[in-house]
């Protein structure tokens, strides 16, 4: 059986604030369109597609965020997407911001198949920034305000003949994200971003925002073998200037296709998954060459802990 899948990453540029819900879906769906035109299976839209990055406004009552989160998936805006990436046959990826029945907000992301079916669910674990208005910040990044940690854990779904995970942003800088998946198989890693080309947590230069957006995704597809696809939404947002870069990387590390501006652009690679196999029997044969009893640290601890012998001698 052929495991080629052809991909597309539809980066986004820039949702103003009050940029309707139809607006975003309409340029998802022209992008959707070319996707159709140059032969994509699946298409990765980035993380909180629908709606500009909010999570970078206050607001004291949580609950006066509500219009930015969805209640149902999917539902009248998003209902166009689905379909007509069901006519075109494509499956796709969507972030957006969740707000289920029982009031609880995550930062969550879909994988939908050919038909229009959501067969995947995933909430994000790995969230960046602060929970309070810090004023000494440039902007907020209130992603622990208004979400909670995601409560699914890292899984895969069979999809176009392979097995895909799916991640969100900050996941990607931590190698925990791809190793979880990467131990159940997962051949194809999607994730969407919203990345501001300044570093508001500490200082350094900004090249560095492109550098590490790439160096983490590519280092983790060589390590887990496996194709790692990284989506933006970049550019000016409400003065706030969002990175691109968005980019299809094999497992081998190197990247295949890459954005090249700050505005709506899909790109396109076709990704062998059977790529994945002769260095999952060599290199990064997981079962022959890991060393869990020398791991334990690594689930047993969130933090540093120097030794006791050690800052005992400080
Ligand atoms: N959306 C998201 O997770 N962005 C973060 C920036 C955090 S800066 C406080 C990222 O890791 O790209």
């Amino acid at each position: 059986m052929v495991r080629k899948v052809t991909i597309g990453g539809a980066q986004m540029g820039p949702i103003a604030p009050d940029e309707s819900r139809d607006s975003c879906v309409a340029r998802m769906i022209e992008m959707l369109r070319e996707a159709a035109s140059r032969g994509c299976d699946l298409v990765v839209f980035p993380e909180l597609a629908l709606t500009t990055f909010f999570p970078r406004y206050y607001e004291e009552d949580i609950s006066r965020m509500d219009h930015w989160f969805e209640t149902a998936m999917p539902n009248t805006a998003t209902r166009p997407l689905f379909e007509a990436a069901a006519a075109a046959g494509i499956g796709f990826y969507l972030g957006y911001a969740e707000l289920t029945p029982e009031g609880r907000r995550f930062n969550t992301s879909i994988l939908v198949d050919g038909s229009g079916q959501i067969t995947g669910k995933y909430r994000k674990i790995h969230l960046p920034g602060h929970s309070e208005f810090e004023p000494w910040r440039a902007f907020q990044h209130l992603e622990k305000r208004y979400f909670e940690p995601g409560d699914l854990g890292f899984g895969v779904w069979s999809q176009h003949a392979g097995l895909v995970g799916m991640a969100i942003c900050n996941d990607r800088r931590w190698p925990e994200t791809y190793r979880v998946m990467g131990l159940q198989g997962a051949e194809l890693i999607v994730l969407g971003y919203n990345t501001p080309d300044t570093n508001t947590s500490e200082p350094e230069p900004n090249h560095l925002r492109m550098f590490h957006n790439h160096l983490v995704m590519q280092a983790n597809a060589y390590m887990n073998a496996c194709w790692v696809v990284g989506v933006a939404k970049a550019g000016v947002e409400d003065g706030c200037m969002l990175i691109g870069g968005s980019c299809i990387i094999q497992p081998s590390g190197e990247i295949l296709a890459r954005a090249a501006t700050l505005e709506d652009e899909l790109i396109v690679a076709v990704a062998d998954l059977d790529a994945c196999a002769a260095p999952r029997r060599g290199t990064f044969n997981l079962g022959r060459h890991r060393r869990v009893e020398h791991y334990g640290r690594i689930v047993r601890q969130a933090g540093i802990e120097i030794p006791a012998d050690l800052s005992a001698a400080e």
